[in-house]
């Protein structure tokens, strides 16, 4: 049986946060190109503070256990996108692949086009947070992180790295893309953490 999770903003009475628009079609946001990734040559990294490093090929990330996470979308842009299904693997999972140092309060995620993003610990390991490979019952299109990216339905949308590579645990936060360009460093939709300094 497959694990279902209700992300909790799911349930709230109010699900559009505050100066956001609903839309109905997923719009395609990135830094650059959209990569174009062969998963035979996909592998995941997962680095720093480790007991000992590891690294997943796409058959091995295929065989882990899995979870499907009814969730909103919201973008600092202004759009959210209601009633989204994602599936892969829950975050949860990686302390079963590696030992995460007790020192290490941060994690910075790493894609294929030089996007990184940071994040404290629980975020990252929300119960809502995974490691997504499928949209909507459909494999992740290119232009929304195949084959693998991360989803975090409680942060604004620039939190979910597309085309992730690698998970750094770190025991220092450090800005990710965004970050170090006035992005909020949490960036909740609720609070509209949107810039830094607000
Ligand atoms: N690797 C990577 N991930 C990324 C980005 C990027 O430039 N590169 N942009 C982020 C931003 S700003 C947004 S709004 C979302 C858009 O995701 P979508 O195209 O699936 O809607 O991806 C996020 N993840
Ligand atoms: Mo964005």
């Amino acid at each position: 049986m497959i694990k279902e999770v209700k992300s909790p903003d799911t349930e709230r009475e109010s699900r559009v946060p505050p100066n956001q628009n609903l839309v109905e079609e997923i719009p395609v946001l990135q830094k650059g190109d959209i990569p174009n990734i062969q998963k035979d040559d996909w592998k995941l990294k997962i680095s720093g503070s480790v007991e000992e490093k590891e690294e997943l090929t796409y058959e091995e990330f295929k065989e882990l256990p899995r979870v499907k996470v009814h969730a909103d979308i919201h973008c600092v842009t202004g759009w959210t996108k209601l009633n989204v299904e994602w599936e892969g693997v829950s975050t949860e999972v990686l302390n079963n692949i590696v030992k995460i140092k007790p020192k290490a309060e941060h994690v910075m995620i790493h894609s294929i086009d030089d996007y990184t993003t940071n994040l404290r610990l629980e975020d990252f390991f929300a119960e809502d947070v995974l490691l997504a490979d499928t949209l909507n019952n459909e494999e992740l299109k290119p232009q929304h992180g195949y084959p693998v990216r991360l989803v975090l339905p409680r942060l604004y949308l620039w939190k979910s790295a597309k085309w992730i590579s690698e998970v750094e645990f770190m025991p220092k936060d450090r800005p990710g893309f965004w970050e170090k360009r006035g992005y909020h460093n949490r960036g909740d939709p609720w609070k509209e953490e949107r810039y830094s300094g607000e």
